[in-house]
Formats: structure tokens, C-alpha cells, sequence
């Protein structure tokens, strides 16, 4: 076994971090990797990486006519999307991690870790990747650093956060950071090939420690398994360094509003993974919305800060977009294909004979010859017969945020953007009116609480099923969710410019099983009625759900929805309620003494307004 310390770990020469390169020479002993590689961030590294995972097969060169500096990663089939029942909170006491997540004590699970850890490298580079989720040296920002042995985790880092040199500066000497540490769990023997997407297809461990603030996470070299600055760092480990500092990290898209005065109004937005949130991020407001613009802060995650000013602000800790491939077009999010035109990093979607990409729904007629993510020929006439897919349905590009036309000038600013408005969405065929705005905070908490969405392929596991997921967190929430309820409730105590409360739901379908409403820009009219409510001027009927636009409220211009097809998509279905209601009971008894009485409170208003009781809300 070789002995690493920190002379014989590379280090860069100006790195005076004594407990980093300590850390950094415990994990490269621990895990015996053939050499250990310090990440710059520079572009020529990330060439450099890019040319040999070429070499090696991981990754296809898309034709640089077509997809300059871009490329094509197919994985594993067992390694294809996040592994909820993998994915472990590790706090002291059971209790801390609460009924929606795995726990196990934080002690036996270190000793599990050490063992599969143990040699785990074998054969391959350890990178140590330095990174800033937020602006570099922003004071909202917040430092990791991700040990890692998958090169294809290093380039999409430098695509997805401010990675590299500059992290390694702002730490400095003594600088907190979140230690990441992560392996694909495949060693190679001496002698032995390298597979062409090295994971561990029987063994994947996904692992939280809130206290100390560390991720472990072993066999996936996929998404959000394997980039930790997202869900594990931006939402997990952050969800938790938020409530113990009074402040919000959530699975939110942010946007701005900008109408024809220049007024913008920002507002955050809070769906399940692959529900559309890039798409609503990146909205283009129908032709007949002249002089209304929608702009970008981010797609996927916001941290939320209190202000001076008695307002709350939010920020994109990302740099890069890991948006969901099939669906995106240029009539879904012309925006989104804008940016993925050139400097794309494309996992698990169809490669076309002249060297560039496809997925299902980005053109109407699909090429007539493609090679699948499988790696199998396709053509239209297998997909018939067969049913196979060309691109994954979870398949993925991982994009540069500053590629993208509706980026708002404002977001890399350390301050953040202020919030006039939350929006909670699910994937819901049935119950859910389009929108409806909360009587008042504790209302609009109570139905984030109990948000409910038909599942989809962003994660591992039957699809379609209408599960809780409370505010769009509930593979997120990296403690107690009845406490996370709780710290809501208390934020809306504190902030004195409370954001208003809505929730939208895009997916709605009649008896013939078609979706009622075509979504996409046409969000937009809800989007205007929403804002219009936060700024005075839009009007709304009272119903027992909350406010919900008359017909007459809603911008129609360019549209030829009338009242006859506006009804069915705000009705508010009693029978369908009194069900959904007692669901609402079914998954709070779950939370037992931890579910605060507040939304107790809002559940029996709702049931009683429900029933036909004259009460105040
Ligand atoms: O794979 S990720 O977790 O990064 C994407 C998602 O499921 O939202
Ligand atoms: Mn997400």
C-alpha cells in the first residue's frame, strides 16, 4: 500500500491550505490512485481532458461544423439517472434525517465507506477539483472541493460551477469548504481495460454526513450522483447549513419578468426534476406579448438570503445548465437550443450520421438513420417496432449559462435579485386547477408541504405515480422535513416583504387523456396574471383553494382559448379534493410530533371550506 502526505500529492506549489492537502493525501492513501491531479479550471485543461476521454471512448467529438467543441457521453445502462433508495442522510440521530429520507448511523456508515473507499482508485487518476458554489468570493458563495476519479466528472464541474484555481485562492489558508469525495467504484486490475463508462453496477452509495458537512458517494458516474455541487453541496448539505443560518436552499428556477416600462419583477419557481423548469426559466412570452421579456437567473437551484431591506434574494449557485435533453426544440425553448450550440457536453442522446446530436421532440421528423444511446443502429421503422427510445428520456446536456440569450444581466450578482413571487408546480393529470395564489404565507406553505407529482425518469424507479414532494425537495431535503416545514414557517415570521405564494399546474388533462393546456410561452399569460397580482393589478375570484384568475383576468391576446376551455382547466373539483385532502392527512401523519401545528391548522380550514362551511380563511 502506498503512503501519500501532502509532499507527494502534487499540490500546486503555491497552496498553503495545510488541512486541504492533508485531507486530500488521507483520500489519496485510502483509495491508492495511480497519480493524483490537481484541476486548474483552464481551458486548455479541459481540452486536454475532453481529447483523452476521446482517446478512450468515453466521449464521441461532435462535428465542429455542427456542435463546435461539444460532445457525446453514452453511459452505462445501470447508470442512467439519480438513485433515490442509494441516496443516505447520516446524521447523529435518526429523528434529524425524519421519515422521507434513508438514515444510518453516521459511524457504521463510515466504516461501510472505508471499505468500499479502501483501494477504490486503483488504476486511475484521483482529481482533486476545486470549486465555488456562487460568484468566486461572493459572501453568499460557498467553497467545496470534490475528490474525484471520473474525468468526465472534472469537465462537466468546470461547465456547471466556478471551478479551479480561483477556488483554491479564495480558500487561501485556513478556508471552510465542503469535502466531496466520490468514485465510480471500478478499479482496474494491473493488466486489465478500462470500460468505456466505468461504474459499479451492483454497488452505488449516495451519502450525506449534515453535521460535519461531507459527501461521500461511490459506483454512479452520473448526474446528480456524481456532480456534487448540485443536489448534494447546492441542496442537501446547503439545506442544512440554511436553517441553521436563517436562509432558503431550494429546487427553484429563478426568472425575471420585464414588462414594456422596463419594470422587472423576479420571482422563484419550484418543480420536481424533468416537470419543465428550464424550459419556464428560458420562456419566450407569445408574439402578441409586445415589449414583455423574460430573463434567466437560473434553472435548477436558488439560494435565498434575507436583505436589509426586509426583502429576500435570491442567487444561482450554478454556472451551467444540466438540463433534460428529449422535448427541447426550438419551438419548446428556443433559448435552451440557442445555448446548447456550441461548448455542450450531451449525455445519453442519439448520434446522428453527419456527427451532431438528436433526441426525441427536437425536430417533428426524427433522421432517418441514427445511432442510439445504446450504441445500437435506430431508424424510425426499429423504433416502431421496437419502442426503443434514440436518446434516454433522462438524457441530459450540461451547457454553459452565460451561452444563453435570455440570461439576466443580474445573475452573477453577489447580492442576488429580489423576490416578488414563489411558484410550486407538480405534473398532476387531474385535481390541480392551471393557478391559484395562497390566501397567505402559512397557506402557501401548507401547499408546498403537499405538493404532489406523477414521478419521471430523473430518477430511478416506477414512473407516473403521484407522489408527495414537498416543495419540489423531497429527494432534497437533506434533514427532518416537518423541521424544514417549520423553518419556513419561521422565515415567513422574520421577512417582512413576504414573496407571494402561487401554484401552477401545466399538466392537466381532459377524459381523452390530451393535456388542456399547451404550455410552454403560452406560461406566460399565467406568468403576466402572476405578477400582475404581486404588483396590484390583476384581478382574481375567492375560491376555497385560494385566488384563482376569472377568465377575464388572463391576457388572451393572440390566443384562441375562450371561457369554454378556460373552465375545465380552473375548475376546482370537490369529489376530487375531498380525496386529495385526506392524502394530504395520509402524508402528514408520517411527519408525527415534528409536522408544525400551523399547517394542522391550514389542513382543517381547507377541509371545512372544503365541505361547504361558511369560515375565514
Ligand atoms: O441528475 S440531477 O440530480 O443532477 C438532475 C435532476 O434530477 O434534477
Ligand atoms: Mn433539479
Amino acid at each position: 500500500m502506498k503512503i501519500f502526505t501532502p509532499e507527494t500529492i502534487n499540490a500546486p506549489a503555491t497552496l498553503t491550505h495545510a488541512v486541504l492537502k492533508q485531507w486530500v493525501a488521507d483520500m489519496a492513501t485510502l483509495t491508492q490512485p495511480t497519480s493524483v491531479y490537481w484541476a486548474d479550471g483552464s481551458a486548455a485543461e479541459y481540452d486536454r481532458l475532453c481529447a483523452e476521454m476521446v482517446a478512450t471512448g468515453m466521449f464521441v467529438k461532435l462535428n465542429p461544423e455542427r456542435r463546435p467543441n461539444s460532445y457525446l457521453a453514452c453511459s452505462d445502462p445501470s447508470d442512467v439517472a439519480r438513485v433515490e433508495d442509494r441516496t443516505f442522510i447520516c446524521s447523529t440521530r435518526e429523528e434529524d434525517a425524519g421519515p422521507t429520507n434513508n438514515w444510518q448511523d453516521p459511524v457504521q456508515m463510515k466504516a461501510t465507506l472505508q471499505g468500499l473507499f479502501k483501494g477504490c482508485m486503483q488504476g486511475r487518476t484521483m482529481y482533486v477539483i476545486p470549486f465555488s458554489m456562487g460568484p468566486l468570493g461572493s459572501p453568499i458563495a460557498h467553497i467545496g472541493v470534490e475528490i474525484s476519479d471520473s474525468p468526465y466528472v472534472v469537465v462537466n464541474m468546470k461547465i456547471m460551477t466556478r471551478m479551479g484555481r480561483g477556488a483554491l485562492e479564495v480558500l487561501g489558508t485556513d478556508g471552510r469548504f465542503v469535502p466531496c469525495v466520490h468514485s465510480v467504484g471500478a478499479p482496474i486490475a494491473a493488466g486489465e481495460a478500462d470500460s468505456r463508462w466505468p461504474c459499479n453496477r451492483t454497488t452505488k452509495y449516495i451519502v450525506h454526513f449534515p453535521e460535519t458537512r461531507e459527501i461521500w458517494s461511490y459506483g454512479s458516474g452520473y448526474g446528480g450522483n456524481a456532480l456534487l455541487g448540485k443536489k448534494c453541496f447546492a441542496l442537501r448539505i446547503a439545506s442544512n447549513m440554511a436553517r441553521d443560518e436563517g436562509w432558503l436552499a431550494e429546487h427553484m428556477l429563478i426568472l425575471g419578468v420585464e414588462n414594456p416600462q422596463g419594470r422587472k419583477t423576479y420571482v422563484a419557481a419550484a418543480f420536481p426534476s424533468a416537470c419543465g423548469k428550464t424550459n419556464f426559466a428560458m420562456l419566450i412570452p407569445p408574439a402578441s406579448f409586445n415589449g414583455w421579456k423574460i430573463t434567466t437567473v437560473g434553472d435548477d437551484i436558488a439560494w435565498i438570503k434575507p436583505g436589509q431591506d426586509g426583502r429576500l434574494y435570491a442567487i444561482n449557485p450554478e454556472a451551467g445548465f444540466f438540463g433534460v435533453a428529449p422535448g427541447t426544440s426550438e419551438k419548446t425553448n428556443f433559448n435552451a437550443m440557442a445555448t446548447l450550440k456550441e461548448n455542450v457536453i450531451f449525455t445519453n442522446v442519439a448520434l446522428t450520421d453527419e456527427g451532431d446530436v438528436w433526441w426525441e421532440g427536437m425536430t417533428k421528423e426524427p433522421p432517418a438513420h441514427l445511432i442510439d444511446w445504446t450504441g445500437q443502429d435506430w431508424t424510425p421503422a426499429i423504433a416502431r417496432e421496437t419502442g426503443r427510445k434514440a436518446a434516454h428520456p433522462n438524457s441530459r446536456f450540461t451547457a454553459p449559462a452565460r451561452q444563453c440569450p435570455s440570461i439576466d444581466a443580474d445573475w452573477e450578482n453577489p447580492a442576488g435579485v429580489p423576490l416578488s413571487a414563489f411558484i410550486f408546480g407538480g405534473r398532476r393529470a387531474t385535481t390541480v386547477p392551471l393557478v391559484y395564489e395562497a390566501f397567505n404565507w402559512n397557506f402557501g406553505v401548507y401547499m408546498a408541504a403537499t405538493l404532489g407529482s406523477e414521478t419521471t425518469a430523473a430518477a430511478v424507479g416506477e414512473q407516473g405515480i403521484v407522489r408527495r414532494d414537498p416543495f419540489a425537495m423531497l429527494p432534497f431535503c437533506g434533514y427532518h422535513i416537518g423541521d424544514y416545514f417549520n423553518h419556513w414557517l419561521s422565515i415567513g415570521r422574520h421577512v417582512e416583504q413576504k414573496p407571494h405564494i402561487f401554484c401552477v399546474n401545466w399538466f392537466r388533462m381532459n377524459a381523452q387523456g390530451e393535456f388542456m393546456w399547451p404550455g410552454f410561452g403560452e406560461n406566460m399569460r399565467v406568468l403576466k396574471w402572476i405578477v400582475g397580482r404581486v404588483n396590484g393589478e390583476a384581478g382574481a375570484t375567492e375560491t376555497d383553494l385560494g385566488w384563482v384568475p376569472r377568465y377575464e383576468d388572463i391576457d388572451w391576446s393572440g390566443s384562441d382559448i375562450g371561457r369554454a376551455e378556460f373552465e375545465p382547466l380552473t375548475r376546482i373539483d370537490t369529489e376530487a379534493w375531498h380525496t386529495e385532502l385526506s392524502q394530504h392527512q395520509d402524508w402528514f401523519a408520517k411527519l408525527g410530533a415534528q409536522l408544525p401545528k400551523p399547517l394542522t391548522l391550514k389542513h382543517e380550514l381547507l377541509n371545512i371550506r372544503m365541505r361547504g362551511d361558511s369560515i375565514a380563511s
